[in-house]
């Protein structure tokens, strides 16, 4: 634990051990980082919910806040199909000469290549896109030599051939053309599933970072260097040089890492892993979270110190009554925009729209803990979900004077109870320790699912639920839990929405 002095008298600082707290608790994944003179910005993938690429700023690389999102316009981030675990995925945030670039893949718009914008204050407005058509692929990297060319890699891959590996071409950022015939660079220590590739010229050396293994729980990160752009590649002779493979660490699939340097003049990176829990083979529900670690550098290489931050306790609960225009940038709408299938009610409080294709929206609000209650305050109907994606979701829906809590499990529908209603009613959903010991001694998920109805402060349980279902290993998928504010036929209000970590 480390200490502050305050008037002479030493104070311990509250926080908690970096190499199992994330600074982004909740489905943050892929993250990448860059500093901007002391200030520093994280961005995360956000697949198919909008706006998407949530921008986070620090000036200690512990404290976080969000400072809203990078792709906010339609026109940044075209609708495609967006199914389930599509849209946009791992992206490189990087400042050079005074102008903040970002680059991802919208796999809904797959065939337009990479989606590059740019923009002078990184919490201000992105520029529309230029599109990389010539790269095709996933996880774009940018990365500038002395001379101002642009480096772009990028894992190639497409739906004939399938995973291509790591190439890299100049390209021109004010067009998207590429300057080179795209040239294969170093390809991994040899496990499967190579990606994620971040190039960095550190010193005398090109740096490639690259995420190796998938990312599950053989997930790991890779290093070679070069002392040109486009190799040879010496490969780091301690590859990988962060797993959590085979071991029985808290924090699983740890990879998929971005380097950034410190106040101080040092190195840290930021990586996503996961919390699993509950029996084998452990159930994370969260999605991927982002965790930050120190970096020191020993013979030319990189080597992750797990625990050498502090992480202060943050508080993650949150209330929104809806009186703000425009929405906090927590909510997000997966197929949607929240500010179109949001509409003020006259009297305080949201009325949901459906999307414009007539389907259910849903407004979502990412858990962040492992144990939480929220509830959420609706006037005639509405439903209240918890949910991995729209075939995998428990919730409550109110319509003509009745509460019913429901289970969609892989697409199947099951009721779990009903109950009459007022017209005003508070739901609660809340995730608690499973009450069920581990395999061989009981079954025990990674939490149970609570769901029911809050009357004259009186709890009415209408549904429990083990919380497995709703996990990745169950639901698959790259995304996590959220919380949402579902649209029914007949819109009633939303009062008020609640969400407070339990401990
Ligand atoms: C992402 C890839 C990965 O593009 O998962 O863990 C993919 N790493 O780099 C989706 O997040």
């Amino acid at each position: 634990m480390t200490t502050t002095s305050i008037h002479d008298e030493e104070v311990p600082q509250v926080g908690a051990n970096s190499a199992l707290t994330p600074i982004l608790p909740g489905f943050h994944p892929d993250p990448t980082i860059c500093k901007i003179g002391k200030d520093y910005f994280l961005s995360t993938s956000s697949f198919e919910y909008f706006p998407s690429s949530p921008l986070f700023h620090s000036t200690d690389l512990v404290t976080w806040n969000q400072a809203g999102h990078i792709l906010d316009r339609r026109t940044q981030f075209r609708l495609g199909d967006p199914l389930p675990s599509t849209g946009t995925y791992a992206g490189t945030l990087r400042e050079h000469d005074g102008t903040s670039w970002y680059i991802t893949t919208n796999v809904s718009d797959y065939s337009s290549g990479q989606v590059l914008v740019h923009s002078t204050d990184p919490t201000g407005d992105w520029s529309d896109p230029v599109f990389i058509p010539e790269a095709i692929g996933i996880d774009p990297d940018l990365c500038w030599d002395d001379d101002g060319a642009c480096y772009l890699s990028w894992k190639a891959m497409n739906f004939t051939e399938g995973e291509i590996g790591i190439l890299q071409s100049r390209v021109d950022t004010e067009t998207g053309k590429l300057l080179d015939k795209p040239y294969a660079i170093w390809q991994g220590s040899g496990l499967g599933a190579v990606e994620a590739p971040h190039f960095y010229h550190i010193g005398d050396y090109w740096y490639l970072l690259l995420a190796e293994g998938g990312t599950e729980r053989g997930h790991c990160v890779t290093a070679a260097r070069s002392l040109h752009p486009a190799g040879p590649f010496e490969p780091c002779p301690s590859n990988p040089i962060f797993t959590h493979r085979s071991s029985i660490h808290e924090v699983q699939n740890v990879g998929h890492a971005d380097l950034v340097q410190t106040p101080d003049g040092g190195w840290a990176a930021v990586y996503l892993g996961v919390r699993p829990k509950g029996s084998t083979p452990g159930f994370h529900v969260l999605g991927r979270e982002t965790f930050i670690a120190g970096i020191d550098w020993t013979d030319g290489w990189p080597v992750f110190v797990e625990d050498r931050f502090t992480i202060p306790t943050a508080d993650t609960s949150f209330v929104d009554e809806f009186n703000e225009t425009p929405l906090d940038a927590q909510w997000v709408v997966p197929g949607g925009e929240a500010e179109n299938t949001v509409e003020r009610a006259t009297d305080g409080g949201i009325r949901l729209k459906p999307l414009a294709d007539g389907s259910d929206s849903v407004l979502c609000f990412r858990v962040k803990d492992l144990s939480w209650v929220a509830d959420a305050s609706l006037v005639d109907a509405g439903s209240f979900v918890l949910r991995m994606d729209e075939r995998n979701a428990y919730g409550i829906t109110v319509r003509g004077g009745e509460a019913n809590a429901w289970a969609k499990i892989g697409g199947i529908h099951l009721d779990l109870g009903s109950s009459p209603v007022l017209a005003t009613t508070t739901l609660r959903i809340e995730s608690i320790p499973s009450t069920s010991p581990n395999v061989p001694l009981g079954h025990g998920g990674p939490d149970e699912i609570v769901l029911s109805l809050v009357l004259n402060s009186e709890v009415h349980e209408l549904g429990r639920l083990d919380g497995r279902y709703l996990s990745t290993e169950v639901a698959s998928g790259f995304t996590g839990r959220m919380l949402g504010l579902q649209s029914t036929p007949d819109a009633g209000v939303v009062q008020s929405f609640r969400y407070l970590p339990q401990s």
